[in-house]
Order: C-alpha cells, then sequence, then structure tokens
C-alpha cells in the first residue's frame, strides 16, 4: 500500500517533468485568462494626472506649430484652394472618386492654420486645465484618403490642451489601401505614442466601429469624429467643461463646413440651428426654437437640441456606455445619431451643441466606400432605421413605414436586447419627446384632413406628386413621378386641417411672378406664410389663385401647375390614399 502510495507522491524523474509542464501550462493559461479578463472589464482608469508624469507623457515630445507666426502656403487660414489645368482635371476626377478633392487637399499643409471663427464671448472664457477632465479622441476611419485624414489627427493634437488630451485613437474599419497600412503605423510616431493605432480585420461599419473605439478609450471623456475634420481653437475645453459639469449631457461642437472641391474653411459664429428628424427618419437641421432662445442666458451657454447629426459628438465615457453606447446590430451607416439622440433624452440625458466649440467637416456627396451591410444588405439605413423606430418611437413608428411600407416585414434581427435596455432604463415613452423636447413637431397623419401618396389617374396612368428630390427648402418647384409601390420620402403629403398642402415641414404654395412664369407650385417652409388650399371633390384649389392643381404630360419628373379649374379633367383630380 505504501509503496503504491510512495509511486504517486514521488514519481518516477519523467512523470515528474510532465507533471510540472502541465501544472506550468496550465498557470500560463490561467495567467493570460485572467489578465485578458481583466483587460476588457477593467473600470475605467483615472489618469494620474499631470503631477507625476510631467515631461514624460505620451505626446510631450511632439513640437506643435506655433500658430501665432504668420503662414503662407496654399488653404492656409482656411482658404480655398483653386486648381488649374491637370492639376484641376485630376481634381474633379476626386470628386468623382471620393466625393472630395483629394488633390486640393494634397496641396495643403497638415497643420494649416484655420480662421477662429468662435464669438468674442468664448475667446474670453478661462479654464483651469488642470480640473478639468482628460479625454480620448476616437477617429474612425475606412479607406480615408491620407491627407484629410492626417489633418483631422494634426488638427486634433495641434490644438487641444496636453493637459486633457489623453490620447487619439484611430479606429481602422478593415482599410484596404496600401498607404493606411504600415506607413500609418510609422507616421504616428511622430506623435510620441499620444497616437495609436487599432485595426479591425473585419469590416465593422461606422457604428461597431465606434464602439470599439470607445471600448479602448481611456479617458474619462470620449469624443467622436469622422475623419475627414479639423478642430478649430480652443475646441475641447468647452465640451469637457460642460459634460464634467453634467454627466449627463451628450455633446456636439459646432459643425464648420469645409468645402469638398476647395477645401475652403467657412464657420458662423452665430450658429443658431439644432437637430430635428424627418419621419423617414433622416437628420435635419432646424432654426433654434423661441423656447430655447429664452431659456438661454448667455451666448456661451449649451444649446440643447432635439437630434444630433452623428459624427462628432462627446460624453462621459462611462455615462456613453451606461446608456447603451449604440445598438451593435446597426451595420455600416445611418440611424445610430437618431437612436442614440431619442434614448438619451427619453432615459433621462440630453443632447447639448457648445456654441464655443467649432470643428469643421469636410461634407461630401457620397460615400467612397462600399455600403453593402452584412449579408448582401443594400439598405443599410433602411435596415438601422427599423431597429430604431420598433425599439424606441412606439406607435409612431407607423410614420416611418409611411414612407417604407416595404419594410414592415422585413426581419431586422433580434431586438430584444434594446427592448430590455429601455426597460432597464425606465425611460420616457417617446410621446414625452414629442411633446417636451421637439413641441410643435408636425405629425403627419395628426391633424389632417387627408394624408398618403396624392395621385392623378388620366387614361389609365398613374401619376403621384412628389418633390423630385429638390431641395424643398429653397422654394423649388413641385412635380410628378411614377407612384413608388414600395414608398418613397418625396411622395408622403399631407393636408392638414389648416388646409396647408405639405410634405412634412414645407408647403406648396403658388407665387405669381416669382422667378418665373406664374402656374408653377413650389415648396417653401411652411413658417413662411403658408397659402391654403381647398379641397373640393378631388380637386386641389389654390385659395390665393383660384386655380386648381394639375399634372401637365403624363411625364415623370414634370412639374405641376396650377390652371383653371375644369372638374371634367382628369388631369386635376388628386386621390390621397396609404403607400
Ligand atoms: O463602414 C464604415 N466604416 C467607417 O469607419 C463607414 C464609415 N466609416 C467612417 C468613415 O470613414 C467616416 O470617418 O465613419 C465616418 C463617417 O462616415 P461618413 O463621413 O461617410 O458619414 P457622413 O459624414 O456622410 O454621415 C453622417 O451620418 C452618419 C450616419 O451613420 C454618421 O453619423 C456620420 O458620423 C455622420 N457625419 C457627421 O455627422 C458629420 C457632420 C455632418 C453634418 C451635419
Ligand atoms: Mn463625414
Amino acid at each position: 500500500m505504501s509503496r503504491i502510495l510512495l509511486r504517486y507522491v514521488v514519481p518516477r524523474r519523467k512523470e515528474n517533468i510532465i507533471n510540472i509542464v502541465i501544472v506550468f501550462l496550465f498557470l500560463f493559461g490561467l495567467y493570460f485568462y485572467v489578465n485578458n479578463k481583466k483587460e476588457s472589464y477593467a473600470p475605467p482608469q483615472i489618469h494620474p494626472k499631470n503631477v507625476e508624469l510631467r515631461g514624460n507623457k505620451p505626446g510631450d515630445r511632439y513640437i506643435r506649430p506655433d500658430y501665432s507666426q504668420s503662414r503662407s502656403g496654399p488653404g492656409e487660414n482656411g482658404k480655398a484652394v483653386m486648381l488649374s489645368g491637370e492639376e484641376k482635371e485630376a481634381g474633379e476626377k476626386d470628386m468623382k472618386d471620393w466625393f472630395m478633392n483629394v488633390h486640393a487637399s494634397d496641396k495643403i499643409s497638415l497643420d494649416r492654420s484655420i480662421p477662429d471663427v468662435r464669438r468674442e464671448e468664448c475667446k474670453r472664457v478661462q479654464y483651469d486645465f488642470n480640473s478639468l477632465p482628460d479625454a480620448s479622441v476616437v477617429i474612425i476611419f475606412t479607406d480615408e484618403a491620407w491627407t484629410p485624414l492626417m489633418r483631422t489627427v494634426h488638427s486634433v493634437v495641434n490644438r487641444s490642451p496636453p493637459e486633457i488630451l489623453r490620447e487619439v485613437i484611430l479606429l481602422d474599419d478593415n482599410s484596404q489601401r496600401e498607404e493606411l497600412k504600415e506607413h500609418l503605423d510609422e507616421y504616428v510616431k511622430k506623435f510620441d505614442g499620444l497616437v495609436t493605432i487599432i485595426r479591425s480585420t473585419v469590416r465593422l461599419g461606422l457604428i461597431r466601429a465606434k464602439l470599439l473605439g470607445g471600448k479602448h478609450a481611456k479617458g474619462e471623456i470620449v469624443v467622436f469624429l469622422d475623419s475627414h475634420c479639423e478642430a478649430s481653437t480652443g475646441w475641447l475645453e468647452p465640451i469637457v467643461a460642460r459634460i464634467q459639469a453634467k454627466p449627463t449631457a451628450v455633446v456636439c461642437p459646432i459643425i464648420d463646413f469645409i468645402d469638398a472641391r476647395s477645401m475652403g474653411y467657412s464657420g458662423d459664429p452665430y450658429a443658431t440651428s439644432v437637430g430635428g428628424f424627418s419621419w423617414a427618419l433622416h437628420f435635419t437641421w432646424e432654426g433654434m426654437p423661441q423656447t430655447e432662445r429664452n431659456r438661454r442666458t448667455s451666448d456661451t451657454q449649451e444649446i440643447r437640441s432635439p437630434t444630433m447629426a452623428g459624427g462628432l459628438l462627446a460624453a462621459n465615457r462611462k455615462y456613453f456606455f451606461d446608456i447603451g453606447g449604440y445598438d451593435p446590430e446597426m451595420d455600416i451607416w445611418g440611424g445610430e445619431n437618431l437612436e442614440i439622440s431619442f434614448r438619451v433624452w427619453m432615459c433621462g440625458g440630453s443632447i447639448e451643441f457648445i456654441p464655443c466649440s467649432h470643428v469643421g467637416h469636410i461634407f461630401r456627396a457620397g460615400h467612397p466606400y462600399n455600403m453593402t451591410g452584412r449579408g448582401g444588405n443594400k439598405d443599410v439605413h433602411g435596415t438601422n432605421s427599423k431597429r430604431l423606430a420598433e425599439v424606441w418611437m412606439d406607435d409612431y413608428k407607423r410614420l416611418y413605414y409611411l414612407h417604407r411600407p416595404d419594410l414592415k416585414t422585413k426581419d431586422v434581427g433580434d431586438l430584444s436586447e434594446r427592448h430590455s435596455l429601455r426597460e432597464k432604463l425606465q425611460c420616457k415613452p417617446f410621446k414625452w419627446y414629442l411633446d417636451n423636447i421637439i413641441p410643435g413637431k408636425f405629425v403627419l397623419d395628426e391633424d389632417v384632413i387627408s394624408y398618403g401618396i396624392a395621385f392623378t389617374r388620366v387614361d389609365g396612368v398613374e401619376m403621384c406628386l412628389d418633390t423630385l428630390q429638390r431641395d424643398e427648402k429653397m422654394g423649388q418647384m413641385l412635380g410628378v413621378y411614377h407612384c413608388q409601390s414600395g414608398g418613397s420620402s418625396a411622395q408622403v403629403f399631407s393636408f392638414s386641417k389648416e388646409r396647408h398642402l405639405r410634405r412634412e415641414n414645407n408647403c406648396a404654395r403658388v407665387e405669381k411672378g416669382f422667378r418665373e412664369e406664374a402656374g408653377r407650385v413650389r415648396m417653401q417652409g411652411c413658417s413662411i406664410s403658408p397659402q391654403t388650399w381647398t379641397l373640393k371633390g378631388s380637386q386641389l384649389i389654390n385659395d390665393a389663385t383660384g386655380l386648381c392643381l394639375s399634372t401637365r404630360e403624363l411625364k415623370a419628373g414634370d412639374d405641376v401647375v396650377v390652371v383653371n379649374c375644369d372638374s371634367a379633367s382628369a388631369h386635376q383630380l388628386w386621390t390621397f390614399k396609404r403607400p
């Protein structure tokens, strides 16, 4: 018996080595397991600020340009760059390939100066940098052109107080272009550890990319930027100061305009817009409501906004994740901006624009990357928006389906986690958001006589009233197009109890001698003296002129007109129906 025991307790040499190896492997694995766990569940580390680390913090050896010295060169002071000859042609080609003039951008210093467009009151505000929380700036990109991307990084590093800027994270969403690989790794070394790169080997889409970037961020504040921005003087201080004062505020800088063709930078010190939304679930700009003007007591104070554009935002990092980050099942592009806006307001936080913080953004007319989502999804905005409508909009989701009836039966994946988030956070109903955060929002099917698509039928051909994707606020003409059975936001009209013929916030009006010949119908903001119409049978009579709304030829894209009323003309008989 004791011999057997002895054999196990004091095994032979060979067994001894194997046992040691097994024990070693086990400990090794345990070490990695624990360490990885620690990595992904690490509580927010508070940066031991400035004191001990001053002098050898990341970025300390990077020399920032001295903007008090005058600078010359293309694009300096935010000037537009005009190319000529072959370069001009190459720039025009860029506009097709990149939706921005990369050749013009390449001419401009990565450190270029831009005008300080802040109001004077903003420039006078003093901050104690050492008592402000620190911030991680996350820049997400997929195959961005080099100079716009690097100018974003340079502008952030150059114009952020080193005491506040903890790090810049470049989140590479699976870029394929060669120069964004080792060359980028090498390049960022000049920032002396301040700029780090995280690469995804699968295409995440911008929503999951932001989530991943945010997870890696160490600062108390997380700031997200698009990869073609320029941060302006003093941009960061008012953002972090506001979040320090109100940790449940999700804030945005004022977005200045960088022209995609010339790279000219312009900004408005008196920014007076807030964000809204259309029922097709696109972001819109709206005028600051009178209630907000009354509430604010100073021009440097935050502006409450019902929604945000999406790309440029900052939040307390812990709050950002506590309130639900983003919906990780949203793919590639779109919808997350309204989703976070509705959610933050409904769950007790606020969306705010910070008037003293200005960041420029290159506004592109299209996307230079593949927009196809998982499973070959060609409609990522549509499916992302359905997810947000289902979770956050209660019965008002019907207004989204009015524009997109085709999505009613579409499977957009499991929503249970987002529903339980709403439950857990005890968020208010969407009606509360409408009544309190965006009062006066026109609800397409409330207080109306008719709504839906409006069509005439002539010789069996149906033509639908359609804004023809023209910019309605600019007083563009109203037209007709083939009725879109799948629904189309350009074709959803309401005839309100106030007898306005409107598409959301824009109203149809006839103006004699306005720009072109009389008789055409233009769309214009409903706040600008809207005209009334009378629905008589199926005729729509313009009260100002007594003329009837009519189609002309049965040609898609033709303008509608007003003509003498003739109830025998099928061109004048309009039917509203739900698409
Ligand atoms: O799959 C992708 N992966 C990415 O990393 C697709 C995009 N991206 C990156 C891309 O490289 C860029 O840096 O995501 C960023 C945003 O993409 P853009 O610049 O093509 O988007 P946009 O400026 O056209 O779109 C706006 O709406 C989007 C809706 O999902 C996002 O919220 C964008 O961040 C947002 N941009 C802004 O709000 C900038 C200001 C515009 C205004 C007003
Ligand atoms: Mn962008």
